[in-house]
Parts: structure tokens; C-alpha cells; sequence
């Protein structure tokens, strides 16, 4: 079977995360169904249709005609099959790649090849800055100065440097109007915070190694009893929402709180991995709830990496 091609239609405004176009992630997928896969972009929404003419041909062997400088992480995370990509590509290309081959027959941009551990990248002209470099800069001088775990996010108010998410969630309530999210009432205050200490307590490790162990780890490395060890505890965990959020619509009361802020990545991901999930009905209701917002869709429903 032929190669699938999509050609680009026009030089796109916007930068485009391509990421999702990957052969694992297209396998199995019709020409339809492709064609609705909606790429993260920097400003409108768009899909692989809106961007590119497709013809069907093996998920196996992607083509990518038409390239240019702001088609971002072209090859991310791939793990197998093969992309040509006939042109330049933007920033990150073959970032993560932990097998396949990715071949530009352009220039690529900064971050390419960052952080892979596995696979074949071959860029035919130049290569941006940081090429295989670690991951995206958290590791440098000036980024550990700001935050010396050396992990995202950092944020920068003024003077005043924060980190750890669920402390920057706070202050942004506190100094944003941000009274709907985080109550300022102490009783009220304590059933949104609660849920943010459990998620960095409870259901975040094991989730943290499912994370790792799943999508992280090639898959002749991976650590099968740990998975499954991670698996039981993270579901252990998500029984407790399942029984709070018995007659409730989100976990802190009947309005979205910070309690869903800094647990949607988590609940997305339990859904998303390739393990076995009981059914835990007043999860799924909820993180179906959670899925009917748009925000949710843009910045919580992204390829994890
Ligand atoms: N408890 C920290 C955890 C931060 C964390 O683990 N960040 C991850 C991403 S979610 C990270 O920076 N990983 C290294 C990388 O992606 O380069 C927080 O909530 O801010």
C-alpha cells in the first residue's frame, strides 16, 4: 500500500502542532476521521483538513508535502513507521522520539530530536539550536535559577517568581477575581483545597507512573508489574472520587473549582492510557462534564508526551 500524503494547502498564519500525526496515533483511523483531528495551533482552531489534502494510503508511511517553518513537532513522541517530510519543519521535530524514522528533506528548527531516546532522525539541510538537546531548556542555568527543580511551570508576576502548579493556581485565584474557582470562605475553601493536596498526595504518583511507565518507556522496556502495581493504586485512588462525587456535578460542589483545575490532566490521562479501567461511572460522568468545555478540549485533550 501506497504512502499517506497530506499536502499542505497554504502556508499556514499560524503556528501548527503537528504532533498528533504520528503512524501509531493514525493507524486504523479512516480518511475522515483523520481529517478531523484537530491540530493545537497559536491562535484559531483548525484540523488536519483545514490545513492539509490528504490521500489515503498506509498510516505506516506518512508524507508530508509542503512543508514549512512553523509546522511544530513534526514526529513527536513517534514510536514507529515512518515520516518523509518534503520541506523545512518548525521547532521540535522528532522530540521525544522513542522509534521510527523521520526523515526532512528541508531545515529543521530548534528542539529537534530533543530528548529521544530511540528511532532514526535525518535531517538533509541545517539544524536548529539545542538539536538532541534535553528536554526544552528547564535545565539551564538561567531556568534553574527561577526554579531550581528544574521542572515546569515556572511563573514570572512582576518581581516575584512561583512554581509548584497548584501554588500558582492559588495565586492566581487570589490576585485574579478567581473567587468562583477558590472560595475565600475557610470551610468552603477546604473542599477545593483538599482535592488539591489528595491529587499531589494520592492519585498523582501512581498516575506520574503510569505516565512513565507507559508512554515514557519503550515498549521492550517496559516495567509490566510496575505498570500494573501503578495501575491498582491509581484506580484505588480514583474510587474515592468515584464515591465523592456521588449526586454532585464536580468535586468541590455544583460549580467547576481548582479541584478540577489541577486534576482534568490526570483524569484525562486515566481514560487515555492503554490499561484496563473498571467502570467508575461518577468519574467517567464527570470527566465527560469536564469534556464539554472548550478549554478543555485545547489544553487538556493534547497527545501526552
Ligand atoms: N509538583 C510539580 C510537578 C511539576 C512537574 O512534574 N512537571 C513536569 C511536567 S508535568 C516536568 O517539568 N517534567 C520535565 C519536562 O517535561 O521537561 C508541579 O505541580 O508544579
Amino acid at each position: 500500500m501506497s504512502a499517506l500524503v497530506l499536502t499542505l494547502r497554504q502556508a499556514p498564519e499560524q503556528r501548527l502542532d503537528l504532533s498528533p500525526l504520528v503512524p501509531h496515533a493514525l493507524a486504523g483511523k479512516t480518511a475522515a476521521e483523520i481529517e478531523k483531528i484537530e491540530l493545537q495551533t497559536t491562535r484559531t482552531r483548525l484540523t488536519v483538513g483545514d490545513a492539509f489534502r490528504l490521500r489515503m494510503g498506509d498510516a505506516a508511511h506518512l508524507r508530508i508535502e509542503g512543508a514549512g517553518e512553523r509546522l511544530d513537532r513534526i514526529g513527536c513522541a513517534m514510536t514507529d513507521g515512518e515520516i518523509v517530510v518534503e520541506g523545512d519543519v518548525g521547532a521540535q521535530a522528532g522530540r521525544l522520539m522513542r522509534g521510527g524514522s523521520l526523515v526532512v528533506r528541508g531545515s529543521a528548527g530548534p528542539w529537534a530530536g530533543s530528548a529521544m531516546i530511540g528511532g532514526r532522525l535525518e535531517i538533509l539541510r541545517d539544524a536548529g539550536d539545542h538539536l538532541g538537546g534535553p528536554f526544552g531548556g528547564n535545565q539551564d542555568p538561567e531556568y534553574l535559577a527561577l526554579n531550581p527543580n528544574g521542572l515546569v511551570p515556572t511563573v514570572k508576576d512582576g518581581d516575584l517568581i512561583l512554581w509548584e502548579s497548584n501554588t500558582i493556581c492559588r495565586y492566581l485565584c487570589a490576585t485574579r477575581d478567581g473567587t468562583r474557582l477558590y472560595p475565600t470562605a475557610p470551610a468552603a475553601r477546604t473542599h477545593v483545597e483538599r482535592w488539591m493536596d489528595w491529587q499531589l498526595s494520592s492519585v498523582g504518583p501512581p498516575m506520574g507512573a503510569l505516565l512513565f511507565g507507559l508512554i515514557r518507556t519503550k515498549p521492550e522496556q517496559r516495567d509490566h508489574a510496575a505498570i500494573e502495581a501503578a495501575r491498582r493504586k491509581a484506580l484505588s485512588a480514583w474510587m474515592i472520587a468515584e464515591d465523592a462525587l456521588e449526586g454532585r456535578s464536580y468535586l468541590a460542589g455544583d460549580e467547576v473549582s481548582l479541584a478540577e483545575i489541577t486534576l482534568g490532566t490526570l483524569v484525562y490521562r486515566w481514560h487515555a492510557f492503554p490499561i484496563e479501567r473498571p467502570l467508575l461511572k461518577n468519574v467517567k460522568a464527570w470527566y465527560e462534564r469536564l469534556r464539554e468545555r472548550p478549554a478543555f478540549k485545547k489544553h487538556i485533550e493534547i497527545p501526552i508526551t
